[in-house]
């Protein structure tokens, strides 16, 4: 076993993660073609308030050790480019971690790398990046990790131990697939009105357009899940998402944030996944179609601007 960690993606759950594994074991692996060397460093904001500096190694690969895991803590579109583009450097053996939201991006590496330990995660803690060289540790939560193929669920107990090693709450799931879908019905009852109206989580009880649609949000994933041998019933769902919504009232949800930012959002793996794995079941998701309609429509018109 060897000291080193690998994680593809500096962004905020990257950085987030990095921090929070014991003392020199993570390294972020540069993008092939960056020249990206010697340390990252920034602030942790942790979440009793205190600053901590934080100094990552880059570590190019391959490396010069037989890495424990490589978390991968990209968004969801970037996932499969970006391990695409590094997998010939990465020893058979490494699991790889998958940390994206939503949905599709997951099976689109398991199926791209049949033969890897392919692992996911799904993590309540919260992290945000305020400016390029600081991240908050907004909200404290469970992470729980998940084999998504055979070798991925023989490496989980090795990979629950390492990222156990962080102060924070690991815990191994026997079904990860039914934690993904959980976390997607949060994601796609939240991130899009949030992106859409403009306001933190908190408010959408008090927004008639949250109002008027979040009903048949809840049935389109309710019928979807249900079709996909997951049992979910659309009156609870709704509940499992004010109750999130509620819970992080004052949290930008990460798709107001992207918007806010004009980077690209997460909609596809989210609603997008919902209103494309209907339309290939001939299932109805009409209101998950127009919510990643103007999802994109938004983005559009930012990047036209
Ligand atoms: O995961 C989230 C996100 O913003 O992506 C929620 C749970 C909606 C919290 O903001």
């Amino acid at each position: 076993m060897s000291k080193g960690c690998l994680i593809l993606g500096a962004g905020s759950l990257g950085r987030f993660w990095a921090a929070s594994l014991a003392p020199g074991v993570a390294n972020f692996v540069p993008r092939p073609e960056s020249m990206l060397s010697g340390q990252c460093e920034y602030l942790l904001q942790t979440f009793q308030g205190s600053s901590v500096t934080v100094s990552v190694p880059w570590q190019p690969l391959p490396a010069p050790y037989t890495p424990s895991a490589l978390l991968v803590t990209t968004k969801a579109m970037h996932a499969l480019p970006a391990l695409t583009r590094i997998a010939a450097s990465l020893p058979d053996a490494t699991p790889i971690v998958l940390f994206q939201n939503g949905m599709g991006s997951q099976q689109a590496v398991a199926s791209m790398f049949p033969e890897r330990p392919i692992l996911a995660a799904t993590t309540t803690e919260a992290a945000n990046r305020p400016q390029p060289d600081v991240v908050v540790h907004a909200g404290r939560g469970v992470t729980w990790i998940g084999g998504l193929n055979a070798t991925g669920k023989q490496a989980l107990t090795p990979v629950v131990e390492l990222l156990s090693r962080s102060h924070l709450q690991i815990r191994a799931a026997t079904d990860i697939t039914s934690g993904l879908w959980q976390k997607l019905v949060i994601n796609a009852g939240i991130n899009p009105f949030t992106a859409l109206l403009d306001c933190p989580n908190g408010q959408l009880r008090d927004q008639t357009f949250f109002l008027r649609h979040i009903d048949a949000v809840c049935e389109e994933l309710a019928q979807l899940m249900n079709h996909e041998g997951i049992p979910a019933d659309a009156k609870n769902l709704r509940v499992d998402i004010e109750t999130v919504a509620q819970a992080t009232a004052s949290n930008t949800s990460s798709m107001r944030a992207d918007v806010q930012m004009g980077r690209p959002t997460e909609i596809d793996f989210i609603n997008g996944y919902v209103a494309r794995q209907s339309a290939a079941l001939n299932l109805p998701a009409p209101v998950n179609r127009m919510l990643t309609e103007r999802v994109h429509s938004i983005t559009n018109t930012q990047q036209r601007g």
